[in-house]
C-alpha cells in the first residue's frame, strides 16, 4: 500500500493542529521541556558511552551449544574458573545450572578489570552481585560476557536472579576479591577457545 506523502503532510497538520489547541500551562510547557531534555541527554550518555567503550548488551549474541558444553573447547570443566591470558587480561569463565554456579568457588584479584563469560546448561538463568555491574541474564545458547572491578576486597555474594525452578531460591554463591598484591594468578594457561 503506497501513502501518498500529501495525506501524510495532511495527517501531521491536523495533529499538530490538536495539540496546539490544547491549552498547557507555561510551567507545565517547562516542565515538559525539561523530562524531554533529560531523557535526551541520558540517551545521548549513553550512546556516546557505548560508542565510546565499545560498549555491547552481556549477551552480544555470541551463541554456544548448551547440552555440549563439557564438550566444548572454551567451557569444558577443566577451563572453567579464573586465568590470565597471555596478555595479562584475567578471564573468568563460570556456568550456571540448577542450582548452583560452577565452579562453587572463586577469588580474583580487586581493583583488577576482570572479564566474566557465562553460560547457562540448562534453562534461563540470571547472576547479580550487588553493588556490582554484573547483573545479566544468562541464556541458554547464548554466551552472557561482562566487565567488572571490585574495588575493596572481601566476600560478595553471587546470587542468581531469574527464576530457574524449584531450587532457585537456595542458588547462591560468593566470590572471595583478594588484595591485589596477594592475588596469585593460577598456573594454567588461558584456553584459546574457538568463541574467543
Ligand atoms: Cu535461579
Amino acid at each position: 500500500m503506497q501513502i501518498e506523502p500529501s495525506k501524510i503532510i495532511l495527517g501531521w497538520q491536523a495533529l499538530r493542529s490538536q495539540f496546539t489547541a490544547i491549552h498547557v500551562d507555561p510551567l507545565e510547557r517547562k516542565w515538559i521541556g525539561i523530562s524531554i531534555a533529560v531523557v535526551g541527554l541520558l540517551v545521548a550518555i549513553i550512546t556516546f558511552d557505548a560508542l565510546l567503550h565499545g560498549i555491547n548488551p552481556p549477551s552480544k549474541v555470541e551463541t554456544i551449544e548448551s547440552a555440549s558444553l563439557h564438550l566444548s573447547k572454551e567451557f569444558a570443566e577443566e577451563n572453567l574458573g579464573v586465568q590470565v591470558d597471555d596478555k595479562g587480561a584475567v578471564i573468568i569463565r563460570m556456568v550456571a545450572g540448577r542450582y548452583s554456579f560452577f565452579p562453587k568457588h572463586i577469588q580474583v584479584p580487586s581493583e583488577t578489570p576482570l572479564t566474566f563469560r557465562w553460560v547457562s546448561m540448562d534453562v534461563l538463568h540470571g547472576v547479580h552481585i550487588p553493588m556490582t555491574n554484573m547483573s545479566t541474564m544468562i541464556v541458554p545458547g547464548y554466551v552472557a560476557e561482562i566487565s567488572t572491578s571490585f574495588p575493596k576486597p572481601g566476600e560478595y555474594p553471587l546470587l542468581c536472579n531469574e527464576y530457574c525452578g524449584l531450587g532457585h531460591n537456595h542458588m547462591w554463591s560468593n566470590i572471595s576479591v583478594i588484595a591485589k598484591q596477594d592475588w596469585q594468578a593460577p598456573v594454567r594457561q588461558a584456553v584459546k577457545g574457538e568463541q574467543q
